[in-house]
């Protein structure tokens, strides 16, 4: 077996942090580790459809995806969670659920701007439109980590030299 840990992705919608996730966690999977990525796609749909972007109902959808995250640990699989989780204290919150070296926060930092031009479901221009409030960055803020275990900047660098700093710091760690 190998040691199972959290890789905590957070960042602005349009960052990268699903894409980050999903690739990183599939170089894993070719290793033969076990893993897991827990992302808006199946935990807004199904666990958390209940809540919305208020900044009281985020602060849940982080809770309940810590103890999630959690769970998936203690049965020894590597977790990769991608959510914008805005709020420093609720990532710390999600940090002390866990030991010290089970949970590594990823900062997906990318320039609004940058995030703003990819704009992949179109929301960004809903949001400045009026459709859409309390979206992060435009009307609901993202407090940025103040000390993150490992910083991407996705505008700089490309999906595979993320995973390469990435797949670096694990090593570093003894985690891979
Ligand atoms: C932010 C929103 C919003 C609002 C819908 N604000 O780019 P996406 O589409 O695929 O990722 C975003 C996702 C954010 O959900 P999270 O669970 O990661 O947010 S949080 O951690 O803050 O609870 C975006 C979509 O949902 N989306 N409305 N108002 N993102």
């Amino acid at each position: 077996g190998h040691k199972s840990f959290v890789l905590w992705f957070t960042g602005l919608s349009g960052s990268g942090k699903s894409t980050l996730a999903n690739a990183l966690t599939r170089e894993l999977f070719e290793d033969g580790k076990a893993v897991y990525v827990l992302d808006g796609d199946n935990i807004r749909h199904g666990l958390n459809k209940d809540l919305g972007f208020g900044a009281a109902d985020r602060k849940e959808n982080i809770r309940r995806i810590g103890e999630t995250a959690k769970l998936f640990v203690d049965a020894g699989v590597i977790t990769a969670a991608a959510f914008i989780s805005p709020y420093q204290e609720d990532r710390e919150n999600v940090r002390n659920l866990l030991e010290e070296d089970e949970f590594i926060e990823v900062y997906v930092k990318c320039r609004l701007e940058t995030c703003e031009k990819r704009d992949p479901k179109g929301l960004y221009k809903k949001a400045r439109d009026g459709h859409i409030t309390n979206f992060t960055g435009v009307d609901s803020p993202y407090e940025e980590p103040s000390d993150p275990e490992i910083t991407i900047e996705t505008d700089n660098h490309s999906i595979e030299q993320s995973i390469t700093l990435i797949k670096t710091h694990l090593k570093e760690k003894g985690l891979l």
